[in-house]
C-alpha cells in the first residue's frame, strides 16, 4: 500500500476533519490546506481549517481564506488531523491538533514522520501537488477554487518557476489548473502585487544595507526591528525580499537575518542551481531544500553574519566542483 493510500483510506473512512498548516503561511500552506478542504467538504465531509494567527494579506483574497478558523489550540477531536507541509507538529503553532489521528503530508527534507498516516514525497515541488494526485485519488472535481489554490501553491513554491525542484509534473498540475479555469494572471498578480508602500521601503533600506563577500557570490541581507519601524514595515513586508539579491547574475546565494526577541535570528537561506544551503540550515537545527532553507541562531549578529557567509561561500565553491564533475545536460 501506498502512503497515498493510507491516507486515501484513512479520509475515506471518517466524516470530521481539521486542517493546519505552518505558522506564518505561505501560497502553499494556504494553497494545500484550502484544495484539500474544499474538495472533502464536495464530498461531504465536515472540514475545519484552522491557522494560529490570520495569514499575510496579499493571501486574504484567495478563496475561503476568510472563513479560516483562528486559535492557537484545539480542544475537540476529528477524525483526522491533516497537517500539511509541516516537517514537525509544532511547526503549526496549534495545540490540541494530536487529539485527533495525525495525518502528515509533506514535500520537505527531513520530515520527522511524526503522523498516525506519513505521506512525504520529497519530489514534490509544492505540497499543493500532493493535493492534486489526492484530489485525483479522491475523484472530487477540480474546481476553479480548488485549481487557484494548487496554482498559487506552485506559483509560489517554485519562486513564480524559478527553482530547481520542477518535473513536468509541475506544469502538467499547472496545466490542468489552467484549464479548470485558475487564473494565472489574477494569481500572480494578487499573491506578488498586493504591497503596502511600507514593504517597498523595507525592501529599499534593506537592500541599501545588503553586503557581499569578496567573491561578490553570496549576499547578506539584515533586518533589525529598528529599521522595519523606520520605514513603517512589518517583518510580514519582507516577504520575498530574499529572492531580490538573486536577480543579480553573480549572486549565487543569500542569507536573511530577521530580528527576533533576546538575541535570536531567523536566518533564510536561498540559492542557486546546486548550491546546497538545505545542509547550512540543518547544521543549526532548520531545514528546507537545496535551493530554499531556514534556521534560527543565537548570538552576535557580526559573528552569525561572518559564519554564515563562510558557509555559504564554501557551498558555492563546493557546487562548481560538483557542476565540473557533471556538466549540464543541454
Ligand atoms: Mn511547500
Amino acid at each position: 500500500m501506498s502512503e497515498l493510500d493510507g491516507v486515501v483510506d484513512h479520509l475515506r473512512g471518517g466524516q470530521h476533519f481539521i486542517i493546519a498548516s505552518h505558522q506564518r503561511p505561505d501560497g502553499d500552506a494556504i494553497g494545500s490546506a484550502m484544495a484539500a478542504a474544499l474538495a472533502l467538504r464536495a464530498l461531504g465531509k465536515y472540514t475545519d481549517v484552522v491557522f494560529d494567527a490570520p495569514p499575510p494579506q496579499f493571501l486574504q483574497p484567495f478563496p475561503g481564506v476568510g472563513q479560516l478558523r483562528i486559535a492557537t489550540r484545539i480542544d475537540e477531536t476529528y477524525d483526522g488531523a491533516i497537517i500539511m507541509e509541516c516537517g514537525a507538529l509544532d511547526r503549526t503553532g496549534v495545540a490540541g491538533l494530536d487529539r485527533s489521528p495525525v495525518l502528515n503530508i509533506d514535500h520537505h527534507l527531513g520530515n520527522t514522520r511524526y503522523g498516525r498516516v506519513n505521506w512525504v514525497d520529497e519530489s514534490a515541488a509544492a505540497c499543493t501537488e500532493l493535493i492534486f494526485s489526492l484530489i485525483e485519488r479522491l475523484e472530487t472535481p477540480l474546481t476553479r477554487e480548488i485549481a487557484t489554490h494548487i496554482y498559487l501553491g506552485i506559483l509560489t513554491d517554485t519562486g513564480s518557476f524559478h527553482f530547481s525542484h520542477m518535473t513536468p509534473r509541475t506544469f502538467e498540475i499547472a496545466r490542468r489548473c489552467v484549464e479548470a479555469g485558475a487564473d494565472p494572471q489574477w494569481i500572480a498578480r494578487t499573491h506578488y502585487d498586493s504591497s503596502t508602500l511600507g514593504r517597498v521601503k523595507i525592501f529599499g533600506a534593506v537592500l541599501n544595507e545588503m553586503t557581499l563577500d569578496p567573491s561578490g557570490q553570496v549576499a547578506v541581507l539584515t533586518i533589525t526591528d529598528a529599521l522595519a519601524t523606520a520605514a513603517g514595515a512589518t517583518l510580514d513586508d519582507t516577504e520575498g525580499l530574499i529572492n531580490f539579491p538573486l536577480t543579480v547574475k553573480e549572486i549565487q546565494a543569500v542569507a536573511f537575518f530577521k530580528e527576533m526577541a533576546d538575541g535570536m535570528w531567523r536566518v533564510s537561506l536561498r540559492s542557486k542551481g546546486n548550491v546546497d544551503v538545505r545542509a547550512i540550515a540543518s547544521q543549526f537545527g532548520g531545514g528546507g531544500h537545496v535551493n530554499a532553507a531556514g534556521c534560527s541562531a543565537t548570538g552576535e549578529l557580526t559573528l552569525l553574519r561572518r559564519t554564515f557567509t563562510q558557509l555559504m561561500a564554501a557551498a558555492v565553491a563546493q557546487s562548481k566542483e560538483h557542476s565540473e564533475d557533471k556538466p549540464r545536460r543541454a
